[in-house]
């Protein structure tokens, strides 16, 4: 152990996803300071040390022995080949060879370049911007991808029903509303603090917590709806109904039922302020099919008792209540449905545009949700201009790949997807973020070349033709911005790149170097002066205000800078309430559509035109008596530095940690610590197992973001060692309107794992050969 820590004036400014912070490189290696501004700094900020120079990472940049000797093409050997070490410029030009061929035989049409994910949180080195505005420049554009993986049912259905769905989730209750105005908090699916701790582009201040704790000091209520007890802290003091996963949509339509029933719904604010009550209302009472969505009929489908949904109906009247509905309800089948009915509970109970009332959907899922918007513009890289056009939903990435050709449903339109040759990913990790990975494999294979550039060896990295070593954040310089935190954070180079890392900006200005279109792509700039350029909009913006506006040096400087921010002013809801004339919500109707002529128009039976309890294809029975609920993790952000010491921490004998409760495992003989098999007809994996009474009784949590870890790699169905819950998932839309990720949800058999224990292999970096002679000028 060396004895010389970093003093004072070594630390450099940094951001991140999951927090501000300062950081300096000592002689035991990297030492971090949380943000002495934020009253509740989040533990992920541990897995930087570690990770800095895991040998996970990868040193330089490596082609896979099979695309190097049979060139590019469809091939089931990604995942399972070996790779040749190469010389930087010796690579640029095979990728810039094969960008060429690709495009000019094929076009932009064959690229897929939607590239999803949420690499790091600099503006300027921001992944997904700098890939698109490579691909615009160089070959005039790509197949792109829309919406998320985060919110990809809700995106779509919240236009043609409630508005604009940025605005609801960024634009709406805040967190200062709660703690001072609500009485009442229904979350479905809770507000867990460790996912308000992440925020894309960077988070100075975690309010949730302290809102929490305000609100419950003054009396509000809150009340859980979900399989976990740890979905809402401690601090929140809430009352837990466990229903089961996947089935809110039929607790919410009995809690409006009984509303109806007793004469407790808001007649008034239903007639001024939606449209569609009488439909919706015959399916709610029944005329239609005969079947009142009571309380009795909700009650063997959600799990919970008649009488304890009446009472909570009850409960709600003559309130101040805020209705929260969590990302993860829509990332499931039919996950548009618990999106909808959130809106129609909440206009039921006719507080929707009060101060700390209505529909704060997704409030605490993510740390700029429930906050005010910055008054300034942001620092953000243009992408340039995509002239190709063509899109799919981002989770149909497999069945895009697999079915070239295929006509699908999306969103009212027939599409068609497009035959992909060539995939590029910088920033993202799809065998993190989708489901089905042994269908992800083959749907891989089917292209013919797949280039990622990656900062380490995830199993995406590891099942690429081309990868390319990118550096990681705190080797680069760059402006940490988010559009509703106030401060903007210059992020200071801490460290030298890895080996032989390079910016995702300097490679593809290589590449364009090399494509002859290297002059679109830079505007002659290094990238401290885009840095300059982009700081630029916000310091004009500043002194438009007649705020101090200090020059980009001044700012570079001084680490940080406080911005402005808009008024918390309830957004479109509050003014749609005060005059629904003056400020009709951007619906055909201009109002809250509890039935839609739009949706119903579709003729979609997997999303017919108002809210209904549609039962899931796949549910609990048989070989899988149990619903796996994979959500996000609580020690990493998805599967960025697993590695890291505080992921690390968290695992038991290495393994990610699943937790069941006592009944399901002692009929299974399992007990707390055991290491357990996972398993569905699509897929199985290892997990530790935490034994403990905060879950539902036939349900088992796994997060997502243990790295993909095949046992045989050879084989087409292996054994994840690791816990990586997609091995397992289902990969379908939400529905034919949306066709969103359903990686929440899936139903798994358990049972003890007996056998020899495999070893960790995901961050061992894989066997390398070297590059066999250099390769013959062209
Ligand atoms: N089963 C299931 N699956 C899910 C979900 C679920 O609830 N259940 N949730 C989904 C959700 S909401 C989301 S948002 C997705 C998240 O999916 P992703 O966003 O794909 O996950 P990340 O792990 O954040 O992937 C980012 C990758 O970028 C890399 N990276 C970081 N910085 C840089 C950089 O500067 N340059 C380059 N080239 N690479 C960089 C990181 O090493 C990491 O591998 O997962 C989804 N998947
Ligand atoms: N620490 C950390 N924070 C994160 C992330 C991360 O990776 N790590 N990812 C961020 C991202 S990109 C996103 S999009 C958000 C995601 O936000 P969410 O999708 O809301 O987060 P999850 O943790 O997946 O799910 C929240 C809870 O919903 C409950 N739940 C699941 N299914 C059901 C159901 O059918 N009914 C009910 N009532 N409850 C259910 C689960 O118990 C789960 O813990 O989180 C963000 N925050
Ligand atoms: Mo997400």
């Amino acid at each position: 152990m060396g004895n010389k820590a970093p003093n004072a004036a070594e630390f450099r400014q940094h951001s991140s996803h999951w927090g501000v912070f300062k950081a300096a490189l000592g002689e035991d290696g990297l030492v971090i300071q949380a943000h002495p501004g934020d009253p509740d700094p989040n533990g992920i900020l541990d897995n930087f040390p570690a990770a800095l120079r895991h040998p996970a990472r990868i040193a330089r940049p490596m082609v896979r022995r099979g695309w190097l000797e049979r060139g590019p093409g469809p091939d089931r050997q990604r995942g399972r080949d070996e790779f040749v070490a190469m010389e930087w410029d010796q690579v640029l030009d095979l990728l810039a060879a094969e960008i060429r061929r690709v495009g000019e035989s094929h076009g932009p049409g064959a690229v897929y370049g939607g590239s999803y994910g949420w690499a790091s949180a600099g503006r300027f080195h921001h992944a997904q911007s700098q890939i698109h505005r490579f691909l615009n420049t160089a070959i005039g554009g790509y197949v792109a991808s829309v919406n998320s993986y985060s919110s990809g049912a809700a995106s779509v259905i919240v236009p043609h029903v409630l508005g604009n769905y940025e605005a609801l989730t960024k634009h709406n209750v805040t967190w200062d509303q709660v703690a001072t105005q609500t009485e009442v908090v229904l979350a479905f699916g809770g507000m867990a603090l460790k996912n308000a701790m992440v925020a894309g582009g960077g988070i100075s201040e975690h309010v949730e917590r302290p809102a929490m704790q305000a609100a419950r000091a003054r009396g509000c209520d809150f009340i859980l709806v979900g399989p976990l007890r740890s979905d809402l802290p401690e601090e929140a003091g809430a009352e837990w109904i466990a229903n089961v996963p996947g089935t809110d949509t039929a607790l919410m339509l009995a809690l409006v039922h009984t509303l109806v029933a007793e004469g407790l719904h808001d007649r008034g604010f239903i007639d001024r302020f939606t449209t569609g009550w009488a439909e919706f209302e015959r399916y709610l009472l029944g005329a239609a099919d005969g079947q009142p969505k009571d309380a009795a009929w909700a009650a063997p489908i959600t799990g919970l008792e008649a009488e304890a949904i009446r009472a909570l109906a009850r409960r709600l009247h003559g309130k101040r209540v805020l209705v929260t509905v969590a990302h993860a309800l829509q990332r499931a089948e039919h996950g548009e449905q618990p999106v909808w009915m959130g809106a129609v509970l909440a206009a039921a109970l006719g507080q929707i545009g009060l101060p700390g009332g209505g529909y704060g959907y997704a409030l605490g899922a993510i740390g700029y949700y429930g906050r005010r918007a910055n008054a300034v513009p942001s620092p953000t890289l243009s992408q340039g201009r995509n002239r190709h056009g063509n899109y799919i939903p981002v989770a149909r990435i497999a069945d895009m790949l697999l079915n070239p050709g295929q006509d699908y449903r999306y969103n009212g339109q027939t599409r068609k997807y497009p035959d992909i040759r060539l995939v590029y990913w910088a920033g993202g990790n799809p065998f993190h973020h989708h489901q089905d990975l042994n269908r992800l494999r083959e749907a891989f294979a089917r292209v013919d070349t797949l280039v990622v550039h990656e900062l380490a060896w995830t199993a995406t990295a590891r099942h690429a033709d081309i990868v390319l070593p990118a550096t990681m954040t705190l080797e680069r310089e760059d402006i940490g911005y988010s559009s509703h935190d106030p401060l903007m954070v210059a992020m200071q180079r801490v460290a030298a790149p890895y080996a032989e890392a390079r910016d995702d900006y300097d490679i593809f200005a290589a590449l364009s170097r090399r494509l002859g279109t290297e002059a679109a792509f830079t505007e002659g700039r290094s990238s401290r002066e885009w840095l300059a350029h982009l700081y630029e909009r916000t310091r004009q913006g500043l002194a438009e205000k007649g705020l101090p506006a200090p020059d980009f040096e001044a700012f570079w400087e001084a680490g940080s800078l406080a911005l402005p921010q808009e008024p918390d002013d309830g957004g479109p809801w509050r003014a749609f309430r005060e005059d629904p004339d003056a400020n009709p919500l951007p619906t055909p109707s201009g109002r809250i559509e509890i039935f839609s002529e739009t949706v119903a128009g579709f003729g979609e039976a997997s999303c017919p035109g108002h809210p209904a309890w549609l039962p899931p294809e796949e549910a609990p029975g048989g070989a899988t008596p149990l619903h796996l609920v994979a959500n996000q993790p609580a020690t990493r952000l998805h599967s960025q530095l697993d590695f890291g010491g505080h992921s690390a921490a968290a695992k038991r004998r290495e393994r990610e940690v699943a937790t069941m409760h006592p009944a399901d495992a002692a009929a299974r003989g399992i007990e707390d610590g055991d290491i357990i098999r996972l398993f569905n007809k699509r897929g199985a994996c290892l997990a530790a197992v935490r034994v403990a009474e905060d879950i539902r009784p036939g349900v088992v949590q796994l997060p997502t973001g243990a790295w993909y870890d095949p046992e045989d790699p050879a084989e087409d169905f292996p054994l994840c060692v690791h816990g990586n819950p997609n091995v397992l998932t289902r990969d379908i839309g939400t529905s034919s309107l949306a066709q969103g990720c359903t990686g929440q949800l899936t139903v798994v058999e358990v049972e003890k794992f007996t056998g020899n224990l495999p070893p960790i292999r995901a961050f061992d970096p894989p066997v390398a050969r070297p590059a066999p002679q250099p390769l013959a000028a062209e």
